[in-house]
């Protein structure tokens, strides 16, 4: 048996999970996958699609299952190893939501309610503000906890909801013992990327995306459609690299980011010509996954057979947690 089986694993443990939100964009990956691909060594790594999660915001059925296998596609072709980690879909394993009601029992109201994600949510879908999503951060910490992680790979954007996941678990060994560690957030050194408005995180409800698998041509536009130092109006002007979202990502894509960003506050270099050159780093970057990426759609049925075999060897820890939380917790006989 060559996947790893967190059964047997003495590793210290990791988890995350991801949206099935379809195919992911350079800020996924800057912000949380080169980590989760990084920790697949020296980890005993489980990463989830959290479809159970997709219905506190929509209730299509068959955009759900497409970007399910889209998002588990993009992981695999960006290096996601299921010979190394684990990879499955939330809904197979469907302990996460025994346990989340467990969690839920010893979860003040108020806790959920001042979640920011979930103000945010009730601003951007007032015609549906369902139960499922205030209790969102319960099952993602359930999410968690059912596994024991210790370290969750995530963008800084999920920081809150990591905190709150401490609290809960916090809460539950308060008054049952201590069956769970609380669980500590990892950040890349980019944990939130601009999207191409350069002012707000880069993220697919925003449309302000770069994506990775995309045409090439539809990359370079996102790229060359990027807002870059507001200040610098006329190509002679200095630029001012701290406050360009380009010349950050720049960071991201090579080893001689202060050479560029000397071209721009000396004006030597011009936006478009630091745009263009981003875009071509960034196709070279992802060449190897958009090769690998095109591979693996032409393999039907390849995805499926991992998320099945990733959810079935994790089936024995689902629920030796949750047998341990009935025995704390008086339910069924001792
Ligand atoms: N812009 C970002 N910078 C850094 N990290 C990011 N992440 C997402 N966007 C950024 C991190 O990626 C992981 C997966 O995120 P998700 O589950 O929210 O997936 P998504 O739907 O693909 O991400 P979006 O586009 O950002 O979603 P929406 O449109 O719903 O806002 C997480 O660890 C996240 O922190």
């Amino acid at each position: 048996m060559s996947q790893n089986t967190a059964a047997t694993a003495t590793r210290p443990r990791v988890f995350s999970g991801v949206q099935p939100s379809g195919l992911p964009h350079v800020g996924n990956w800057l912000g949380a996958f080169r980590n989760y691909v990084a920790m697949q060594d020296g980890y005993d790594a489980i990463y989830c699609i959290v479809d159970y999660h997709a219905l506190t915001s929509t209730h299509d059925a068959e955009r759900i299952r497409r970007n399910t296998t889209e998002m588990a596609l993009g992981l695999l072709a960006l290096g996601l190893d299921p010979e190394k980690a684990i990879l499955f879909r939330q809904s197979d394993r469907p302990e996460h939501l025994e346990l989340t009601w467990l969690l839920a029992s010893v979860t003040p109201v108020t806790w959920v309610e001042r979640t920011p994600s979930f103000k945010e949510k009730k601003r951007n879908q007032p015609e549906d503000v369902n139960f499922a999503l205030l209790s969102y951060p319960v099952l993602q910490a359930a999410d968690i906890a059912i596994y024991k992680a210790r370290y969750v790979p995530v963008g800084k954007d999920q920081a809150a909801h990591l905190e709150l996941a401490r609290e809960i678990v916090r809460a539950w060994n308060a008054r049952y013992g201590a069956v769970f560690p609380e669980p500590e957030a990892v950040f890349t050194d980019s944990p939130i990327v601009k999207g191409t408005d350069g002012a707000n995180k880069m993220s697919k409800s925003l449309g302000n995306v770069v994506e990775i698998f995309g045409e090439e041509e539809t990359i370079r536009r996102q790229v060359m459609s990027m807002v870059t130092d507001t200040e610098r109006i006329r190509r002679t002007d200095p630029g001012r690299p701290q406050a360009c979202n380009v010349c950050q990502l720049h960071r991201q894509f090579g080893t001689d980011h202060e050479a560029i960003w000397e071209g721009e506050r000396s004006a030597a270099t011009g936006c478009v010509d630091t745009k263009r050159l981003l875009a071509e780093r960034m196709l070279t970057t992802f060449a190897e996954a958009r090769e690998r990426h095109r591979e693996l759609s032409e393999r039907p049925g390849y995805v499926e057979e991992i998320l099945r075999a990733g959810a079935e060897r994790l089936a024995p820890i689902a629920r030796e947690t949750l047998r341990e939380c009935h025995e704390r917790m008086g339910l069924g006989p001792r």
